[in-house]
């Protein structure tokens, strides 16, 4: 895996797709392979795009790789798909939505089926978007369906976020899943072409006024109200923007890529990015450190054991509680 090292760093796309590859099936020495490209990480710019299925999300990467490739930069695109169930036939047909880019040696573009992936979709695309970053991109594009937990990891993974809409999906204000609003710095509702978009854009725009401290006002138990912020200056709040797009056609898109450009200069004008990478780095530490400790604990106990506990649990002679509390401190031979 040395020389896949050496390609990726020298920008050979062969040694990056295989890398990739490798990477993904967690073959052995993918740790030393990414550890190896760690130190060239940290440069490029991470964008994550999430939103419904269907809403437009790999239209509107590719229209958005086409306006940044024609300002000369580098992108790369990873396609996570973490839950569908027509995986193939999602991927294909990406491929096909994106094949205008093809032959553009400054794209890159690359689907992950991380189905059963080991260590979770969240560290798989971590680790793709390092490689990549290594690569040398200017920008990695990371599309997700924003199916439950994975937009609130696509988060913390991109330093600007995309939530992406359209118009049907967002009218009804309890169709928008909780939590997605939160997470999103930029708000588009695609398929502006499409009837209600100004009912939409009327729905989001009323939650993102809700939901954000801005102008002195905030939400206190579920009312608006004005309130000082003596520690945190309005302008330190982020006021998603939201941005109108017709992706099959490119309208929009100019503005969007101008909302991208403003949100970095705004981290970059606060100093955000360190302050963002330590959450990360710190984010990811404990994730590492759970799932590694997890591992070594299903190591160590087997199948049978965990039966023989749950049917205790069932027939209540031990509570949950006391239970997790023996197979957790027990060692092996007399837990519970
Ligand atoms: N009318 C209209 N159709 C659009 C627009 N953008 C995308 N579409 C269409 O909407 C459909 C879904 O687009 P995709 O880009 O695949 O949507 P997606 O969000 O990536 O879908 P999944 O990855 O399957 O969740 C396709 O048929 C697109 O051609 C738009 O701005 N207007
Ligand atoms: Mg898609």
């Amino acid at each position: 895996m040395k020389a896949l090292v050496q390609g990726v760093l020298q920008g050979e796309r062969r040694a990056l797709a295989r890398l990739l590859t490798q990477i993904e099936n967690r073959r052995e020495g993918s740790d030393d392979a990414l550890a190896a490209l760690f130190p060239h990480t940290g440069r490029a710019h991470l964008i994550g795009v999430t939103g419904a299925p269907g809403a437009g999300k790999s239209t509107l990467v590719t229209a958005l790789a086409k306006a940044l490739r024609g300002r000369g930069q580098s992108v790369a695109i990873l396609c996570v798909d973490p839950t569908s169930p027509f995986t193939g036939g999602a991927i294909l047909g990406d491929r096909i939505r994106m094949a205008d880019l093809a032959g553009d040696s400054g794209v890159f573009i690359r689907s992950m089926a991380t189905r059963g992936s080991l260590g979770g979709v969240a560290s798989a695309t971590r680790d793709a978007a390092r490689v990549l970053d290594a690569a040398g991109f200017d920008i990695v594009l990371i599309e997700t369906v924003g199916a439950g937990q994975s937009e609130v990891e696509i988060a913390r993974i991109a330093q600007t976020v995309i939530v992406v809409e359209a118009p049907g999906m967002g009218d009804d204000v309890q169709a928008i899943k909780a939590g997605i609003l939160e997470i999103a710095d930029l708000l588009v509702v695609n398929k502006a072409d499409n009837p209600g978009v100004d009912n939409t854009v009327r729905a989001l725009k009323m939650m993102l006024e809700l939901g954000h401290p801005v102008n002195g006002q905030m939400r206190h138990h579920g009312h608006l109200m004005t309130v000082d912020f003596p520690d945190a200056p309005n302008e330190d709040f982020w006021m998603p923007r939201l941005v109108k797009t017709t992706a099959i056609n490119g309208q929009g898109i100019d503005d969007l890529l101008l909302a991208v450009d403003a949100h970095q200069a705004w981290l970059r004008d606060r100093d955000r990015f360190p302050q963002f990478e330590s959450a990360q780095i710190r984010n990811e530490l404990l994730e590492r450190v759970r799932d590694s400790l997890f591992a070594r604990w299903l190591a160590e106990h087997n199948a049978e054991e965990i039966e023989a506990v749950s049917r205790r649990v069932q027939a209540r002679t031990i509570a949950p509680h006391d239970a997790v509390a023996n197979l957790v401190v027990a060692p092996k031979a007399q837990s519970v």
